[in-house]
């Protein structure tokens, strides 16, 4: 065994006693049983989180990575053009430091403009708006990347750009100004500025014919990275399954919805890159208000899922979007018609053990083993 590891281990037996009583799972972490099949298992956490002290010690028993929620986009770091505000974000990098625990970056660009900086669209370029822009974007991402080089090993460079509706990048105000080269420009950059980081772009893109176009358009976006050199490492499948914000809610993984996301992750990894899970969760807003059918259809789903892409050895992580159901962003999104609250992670609100994190560990145990990325 690894010092690390005993570093670790000592480190999660720390925090599991700052649970105060939670119900705490009996058996291995998620992220020891990952790691016997050379994965890692995280989470997003929000710097707010940091002040709970069940939660925060669940975490840093459970994972062996976390990744800011929102910490690192834009409209938290950049409060003005002028200003970077590392804050929250270097909290969390903390947390992680103290625990022992690894740290992603999430993300250098999100490239949807209602989630970047405030100031962005009315932000005046001058009179050569092109060159500024560029200058603008690297800076962004020299200082960020650069920050945390010796920290974070993956960064989500660019999150969401491929519109889901065209399969075309999504016309941004950074878009507009320097066209699709903006993505090779992040890239480039990343590199430059963490040269030890994998480098990843990240997207939703699911499995279901509604997603058709949206898988389409991530292959035709990562097969002219690929063409062109740009250095990137793996692509981040945000696996939020079950659907149901803006698209039909989805309660299986049927046999034809399995085949078609196979042909979509050959292709990936035919490109030679790597994949991560990274932004795991069941959206269980059409299935059933009994708790228990409830949890055990979301347990369902998920491990025909997990399994689906734990057979393939280019998955190196596996992170869930909230680690219990009171952190879940999907409480807050495309509410249940019978207004229950959702049951989308692996711990319930009080932090107790739900059938989801059985079907994870049930994966893990499953998985074949391949090379670790760390
Ligand atoms: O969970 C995040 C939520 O707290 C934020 O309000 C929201 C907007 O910044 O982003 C959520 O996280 C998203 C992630 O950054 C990218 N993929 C989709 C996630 C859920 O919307």
């Amino acid at each position: 065994m690894s010092q690390a590891i005993s570093r670790r281990q000592a480190l999660a037996l720390s925090g599991a006693a700052a649970l105060c009583g939670a119900a705490r799972p009996a058996e291995e972490s998620l992220d020891a049983l990952a790691r016997k099949k050379g994965l890692r298992f995280g989470t997003a956490m929000p710097a707010g989180a940091l002040a709970d002290a069940g939660y925060s010690g669940l975490i840093a028993q459970e994972c062996g990575l976390i990744v800011p929620e929102n910490e690192l986009k834009w409209y938290v770091l950049r409060p003005s053009a002028e200003r970077f505000d590392f804050g929250p974000a270097d909290r969390l990098a903390a947390f992680a430091r103290e625990r022992g625990l690894g740290f992603r970056g999430h993300t250098l660009l999100w490239n949807r403009d209602e989630y970047g900086a405030k100031w962005l669209p009315a932000h005046d370029f001058g009179s050569r708006p092109r060159e500024a822009a560029g200058r603008m974007l690297r800076d962004h991402i020299r200082t960020v990347a650069g920050r945390y080089a010796n920290q974070i090993d993956s960064w989500d460079v660019i999150n969401e750009t491929v519109d889901p509706a065209t399969g075309e990048l999504r016309a941004t105000v950074l878009g507009k100004l320097l066209g699709p080269e903006l993505i090779d420009i992040c890239f480039h950059e990343a590199k430059a500025a963490a040269p030890k980081a994998r480098l990843v772009y990240n997207d939703y893109m699911n499995f279901g014919a509604e997603e058709a176009t949206h898988r389409k358009g991530v292959l035709k976006l990562l097969e002219g990275l690929k063409a062109r050199g740009v250095p990137i490492d793996a692509l981040g499948i945000q696996g939020h399954i079950g659907g149901g914000v803006d698209s039909t809610p989805v309660a299986r993984f049927s046999a034809a919805d399995q085949r078609d996301w196979r042909a979509f992750v050959d292709e990936v990894r035919g490109m030679g890159l790597d994949l991560l899970i990274t932004e795991f969760d069941v959206n269980d807003r059409a299935m059933p208000a009994d708790t228990a059918r409830r949890d055990a259809e979301v347990a369902a789903l998920a491990k025909d899922f997990l399994d689906l892409m734990l057979d393939y050895r280019e998955l190196k992580q596996v992170l869930v979007w909230g680690l219990a159901d009171r952190y879940s962003w999907l409480q807050g999104t495309a509410p249940r018609a019978d207004g229950l609250p959702k049951r989308p992670t692996p711990y319930d609100t009080d932090l107790k053990a739900k059938p989801l994190r059985a079907a994870i560990a049930a994966a893990f145990r499953a998985a074949p083993e391949r090379r670790t990325w760390a």
